[in-house]
């Protein structure tokens, strides 16, 4: 149970399941986790196989006897048209909201950064947009002023929405081109970057915390993080900046993740993406929660290779750990059975990413006796492997480094320094 919950803040759940797909008890089960972590109290869940109701989305008769329990939100798992929400909150008089507006103030209420204030901005006007419009429409044709206690909009309102859009859409940008110059100049210091990314609660924070003392949050609940935490690890020769990132969810809407794109850019540009999965979850959801995740960090823009880490083995014994491991190879490259809590596996881990990394480059370069031949060498020394160093008429150096190092090095050696 949340700690946050309100006793004021009431919900039911109503989930509309089709009729010719398989009932899928885990939809209603993360629904409610979804619910507890925006602190909501659930007086009751709902469910209903039947084919969307156009008005409502599940039958008039559901929504009444939701409405028996007197809660202070609807909150549906299916997406709800504009249109719906209007009829619903008309005839009902109560705030229907969905998944996405549900996940939309979890994301509210834990965002601590500028950056993902703005992202969490961006999301609920680009979500909230047609919705306006829709009023807008609805009270053209009905000739209705205000709408349901909520304060009149207007055109004004709508291109209000337009333009802050276009520009939080800008400052993002900005941070977006900082968020690549840091890269750029991390890579350039001889870092490699690698991504922790994987479904909501797999345990991505506490590893980050288990591989780096980082101390970052860690909660058994949806989306603990949402801005990205960065720390160095040091595998034998190799620099490794790690980041942990906000989680994935299944269908998580197109919106998002592009009001993230400057967050879920971490794990786009990184070099090595370690896929965190729980591998104590039954094996259909295991299964699931990979395929979203696979189909996040393709929608993210990631090509970079993976290691699956399948985290929270002290749950299982080793041969069930291992009967899940067979069940998901064809989705799982590269797996890794881990426990971020005892340890188990971390070995292998290390192995596994150093194996992984792109190889270093082994090069001679000169340098002259210049201030910045001087500077380029101390710089040199902090960002590769230095083999040998010898000072002749010029200084010849040995050293063994990252691409983008070697890359700058033999330049500078070119221009002659
Ligand atoms: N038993 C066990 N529990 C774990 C392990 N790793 C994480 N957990 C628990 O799983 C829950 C979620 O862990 P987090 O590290 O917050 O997960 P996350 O992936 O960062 O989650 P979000 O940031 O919310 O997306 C917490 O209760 C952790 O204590 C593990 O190896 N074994
Ligand atoms: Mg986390």
């Amino acid at each position: 149970m949340n700690d946050k919950i309100d006793e004021a803040k009431t919900a039911v759940l109503l989930t509309r399941e089709n009729p010719n797909q398989a009932p899928d008890p885990y939809r209603v089960e993360e629904l409610l986790g979804l619910a507890e972590a925006a602190g909501y109290r659930v007086l009751a869940e709902i469910v209903q196989r039947r084919g969307r109701d156009h008005r409502f989305q599940l039958g008039r008769g559901r929504i009444q006897e939701a409405m028996t329990y007197s809660p202070s939100k609807l909150i549906f798992y299916n997406a709800l048209s504009p249109s719906q929400v209007y009829n619903i909150r008309s005839e009902f008089s109560t705030l229907p909201i969905d998944r996405f507006n549900l996940i939309l103030e979890i994301f509210a209420s834990r965002a601590s950064t500028r950056e993902a204030k703005l992202q969490i901005e961006l999301a609920k006007l680009t979500y909230d947009a047609p919705y306006v419009r829709n009023v807008l429409s609805q009270r053209k044709k009905s000739e209705q002023p205000g709408f349901g206690g909520s304060g009149a909009y207007d055109e004004s309102m709508y291109n209000d929405i337009k333009s802050r859009i276009a520009k939080i859409k800008d400052a993002l940008k900005e941070v977006e081109s900082i968020g690549e110059d840091r890269r750029q100049r991390r890579r350039e210091l001889g870092f490699d970057l690698v991504a922790l990314a994987g479904y909501t609660n797999a345990g991505k924070s506490t590893l980050l915390n288990a591989l780096t003392s980082a101390g970052v949050e860690v909660r058994d609940q949806p989306f603990t993080t949402l801005s990205p935490t960065t720390r160095a690890l040091d595998i034998r020769s190799r620099r490794i900046l790690l980041t942990d990132t906000v989680g994935f969810i299944d269908d998580l809407p197109h919106f998002l993740i592009k009001a993230f794109r400057s967050t879920l850019s971490e794990i786009s540009e990184a070099d090595l993406v370690l896929l965190v999965a729980d591998v104590s979850d039954s094996p259909e959801t295991l299964r699931r929660k990979l395929v979203a995740s696979h189909k996040a960090l393709w929608d993210c823009g990631s090509r970079a290779p993976i290691i699956t880490v399948l985290n929270k083995a002290d749950r299982l014994t080793v041969s069930e750990s291992l009967e899940r491991l067979a069940m998901v190879s064809d989705l799982a490259p590269n797996p890794v059975l881990l426990s971020a809590s005892t340890r188990l596996g971390f070995v292998d881990l290390m192995q596994l990413i150093y194996q992984k990394l792109q190889p270093l480059k082994e090069v001679q370069i000169k340098l002259p006796y210049t201030p910045e031949g001087m500077s380029e060498l101390s710089r040199l020394y902090d960002s590769a492997e230095m083999l040998d160093v010898s000072y002749q008429e010029q200084m010849v150096i040995r050293l063994r480094g990252k691409e983008e190092v070697v890359t700058k090095a033999l330049s500078s050696s070119a221009r002659e320094l």
